[in-house]
């Protein structure tokens, strides 16, 4: 007798912010997606695989598709987006507990135009203090599409995720595992280490920076359990480059101490990070330029 195994690709969508690259997170147990409080954070496509004896879920975290500009970085995230839905089998709605604003409108009819079957998560139920008042709120949300579960989740501190996981196994098809069990991504090391970088600057620097930076992995060297790392930090303008490096280094220095602590604890071992900072005014409208930053 063969044991029932479900497996599938899951993609998390959702208006910026709310919280789609913390639930991958929290779901594979891993530090891979870059978080902030600032929206557009997730500019490329990641996928977070979570196996289990029975099932297993290759989770798809996408960046937002609305885009101001539209520079050739931007149609870049567009066709990731549409690139990565070919492969996926099951759509989670991710919305912010008591919440819902037009952006979660678009994000709902997108995903309707899948075709596929939308699950609803709805993140950061801690901030939610009035727990009852959820109730008429849940209400109100159910009756806007026939979703497939309705699932309480607080992705910062894995409230719910666990049983969220095991709930999502449960809608995927029957199939074999898509990935080798011990798979976490589909990712490098070297992009992941990047995405920690890209993480502080989107943390560290002001509201405006941190849009015109980009983090390209220059020279990544393993020397037994330790990493050794250099990356250089583009920026469009001269005046960005003063900003990230901070008064005498200041920032600079604090971006790459908390980066480094992020690497070493996803990566599991010591890394020793360089980080440079270099004016390049197109890279974000050069396509070539974007290939090497790891653009699909
Ligand atoms: N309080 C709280 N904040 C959260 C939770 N999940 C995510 N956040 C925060 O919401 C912000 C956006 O998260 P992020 O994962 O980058 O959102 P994304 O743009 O949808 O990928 C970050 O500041 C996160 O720390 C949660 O469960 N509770
Ligand atoms: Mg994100």
């Amino acid at each position: 007798m063969t044991t029932l195994f479900r497996s599938g690709h899951v993609a998390l969508v959702g208006r910026p912010n709310v919280g789609k690259s913390s639930l991958l997170n929290a779901f594979v147990g891993a530090h891979l997606g870059a978080v902030s409080a600032k929206p557009h954070t997730t500019r490329q496509r990641l996928l977070g695989v979570r196996s289990f004896d029975d099932g297993q879920i290759a989770f798809l975290d996408t960046p937002g598709m609305q885009q101001r500009r539209p520079t050739a970085v931007h149609k870049a995230m567009d066709r990731a987006v549409e690139q990565a839905f070919a492969a996926v089998d099951l759509v989670v709605l991710v919305v912010e507990a008591g919440q819902w604003k037009r952006g979660d409108d678009d994000a709902l009819a997108r995903a309707r135009q899948t075709g596929l079957p939308i699950a609803l998560a709805v993140n950061k139920i801690d901030l939610v203090k009035d727990k009852p008042q959820l109730l008429p709120y849940l209400d109100r949300i159910g009756k806007r599409h026939d979703f497939v579960a309705v699932l309480l989740v607080g992705a910062r501190k894995e409230q719910g995720t666990e049983e969220a996981c095991r709930r999502l196994v449960a809608l995927l098809p029957e199939r074999e595992a898509l990935y080798e069990p011990d798979t976490l991504t589909d990712r490098s090391e070297r992009h992941l280490a990047a995405e920690l970088v890209r993480e502080q600057l989107m943390r560290q620097l002001g509201e405006e920076v941190p849009y015109a930076c980009a983090v390209e992995v220059e020279q990544f060297v393993v020397e037994g359990a330790r990493r050794r790392i250099a990356a250089i930090i583009w920026v469009e303008r001269d005046g960005q480059k003063a900003i990230v490096i901070g008064e005498g280094g200041e920032r600079i220095k604090r971006i790459g101490t908390k980066a480094r602590e992020e690497i070493e604890r996803l990566l599991e071992g010591s890394v020793h990070l360089e980080l440079w900072v270099k004016v390049r005014p197109d890279w974000s409208d050069s396509e070539r330029a974007l290939r090497r930053l790891g653009f699909d």
